[in-house]
């Protein structure tokens, strides 16, 4: 009985935490949830199958496309994500971005194929095996730069915070997954890359993605995917 009410408790708190990325951050300004980044059907829950199409943007996010706007950007400038409530979990903040073909608006765009380059890496820090820090935890909201070399053009912009507490299991880790559209102006001469796609940019056996990152401590943190293209 006492039992019972503790996992309930446990539970009820492991609901509670989760976080879902609402609003895309251009310069200092938050816009509204879900006007430029696309709404999805997963209320409350993660993904958690690195091979499913809802791997991408979530599920009903090729959906909600074109009744959501695209933010212009410049080149160079601050963007980033906020959420609606803190990030709740240990893991990785990533940042993937791919450039819709040129007669095709971000808005009704897939983002289907080898297309996706990452562009923003927040890591676990590790000292060797005494430590693991994160310091993506209990954020509201993260900003970066876009490389000044970014060509012009639309693009999805899809973040990825990974939690890590139940990962020790092929298909523990928990992936909080969103896709805004950007309308990227003033860009460059820029060749982004490596270029991956999504789903297929993991398999899921990943050191970074099956770990235990309670016992032993690990004595580094190998980021899955590709390197970060910094323009
Ligand atoms: C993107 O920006 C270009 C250049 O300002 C503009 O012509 C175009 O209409 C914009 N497209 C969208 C979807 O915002
Ligand atoms: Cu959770």
């Amino acid at each position: 009985m006492k039992l019972s009410a503790l996992l309930l408790a446990a539970l009820a708190t492991g609901v509670s935490a989760h976080y879902r990325f609402t609003s895309l951050i251009t310069g200092s300004t938050t816009t509204s949830p879900y006007q430029y980044v696309r709404q999805n059907t997963n209320i409350n829950s993660p993904v958690t199958d690195v091979s499913s199409l809802d791997f991408r943007c979530n599920a009903g996010a090729l959906a909600s496309g074109p009744s959501t706007s695209t933010a212009t950007v410049s080149a160079g400038s601050t963007i980033g994500f906020a959420l609606d409530a803190s990030i709740g979990h240990p893991g990785p903040l990533y940042v993937y971005m791919a450039k819709a073909p040129n007669s095709v608006e971000a808005s009704n765009w897939d983002g289907a194929g080898s297309v996706w380059f990452k562009v923003y890496e927040l890591n676990p820090v590790t000292d060797g095996g005494s430590s693991i820090t994160y310091p993506a935890d209990g954020l509201t909201q993260f900003t970066f730069n876009l490389p000044s070399s970014l060509p012009s053009g639309q693009y999805l912009v899809r973040v990825e915070h990974i939690a890590l507490h139940g990962a020790s299991q092929f298909g523990g880790a928990q992936f909080y997954i969103s896709c805004a559209q950007i309308n990227v102006t003033n860009g460059g001469n820029g060749n982004p890359g490596p270029k991956v796609p999504i789903p297929g940019v993991y398999t899921g056996n990943e050191p970074g993605i099956l770990l235990n990152i309670y016992w032993p401590v690990p004595t580094t943190y190998v980021a899955p995917g590709p390197s970060v293209w910094h323009g």
